[in-house]
């Protein structure tokens, strides 16, 4: 049985994470989205409410599973028994990071490695921290985030 693992803050989710999670699934027999617990970072949204709003956009495939971690990336993917990573490239730019991180990972953990899913070109601008900015000004966030947490966005910002 093939597994990955696909680490993120999700803070929110976007549509263009829902595509990297859908099409993981399609590849992996099961993916486990990974929520960084991380308090010192002031997320909008709190780790549950990150997993259960992951919860509800991926209840349509059967093999995700959502669950969030704290400490070490590579201690979870070993506790979960599992040896890839997934992440998004959208630009260059997020490349390099995500070149250093898979490398970190690797030289931390031998048995684990990263695996890149290119972003569908209709999202390949889009990040969660855009997200948070466009409606904490009002703007419209209809066509970056799947429509079920529209409302939960705009909530943090009343
Ligand atoms: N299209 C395609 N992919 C996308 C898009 C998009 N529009 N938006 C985001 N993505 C990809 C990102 O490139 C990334 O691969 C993934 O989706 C998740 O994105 P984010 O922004 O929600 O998550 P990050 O980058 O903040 O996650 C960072 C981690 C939590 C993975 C990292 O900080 C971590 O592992 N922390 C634990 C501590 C650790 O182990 N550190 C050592 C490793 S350096």
């Amino acid at each position: 049985m093939t597994k990955a693992i696909y680490p993120g803050s999700f803070d929110p989710v976007t549509l263009g994470h829902l595509s990297i999670i859908e099409r993981a699934a399609e590849t992996f027999d099961e993916v486990i989205v990974a929520v960084l617990k991380n308090d010192s970072k002031k997320p909008l949204f709190s780790v549950s409410e990150r997993v259960s709003m992951l919860e509800e956009v991926t209840s349509h495939i059967e093999n995700v599973k959502i669950l969030y971690f704290e400490g070490l990336l590579v201690d979870f993917a070993n506790e979960c028994g599992v040896n890839t990573i997934v992440r998004g490239l959208r630009a260059i730019t997020d490349f390099e990071y995500e070149l250093q991180m898979a490398q970190t990972n690797k030289a931390l953990s031998h048995n684990i490695d990263t695996v890149f899913f290119t972003t569908d070109v209709e999202y390949s601008y889009l990040s969660s921290s855009s997200v948070r900015e466009i409606a904490k000004f009002g703007g419209n966030i209809d066509k970056f985030v799947p429509e079920s947490i529209i409302s939960k966005v705009y909530e943090k910002y009343k």
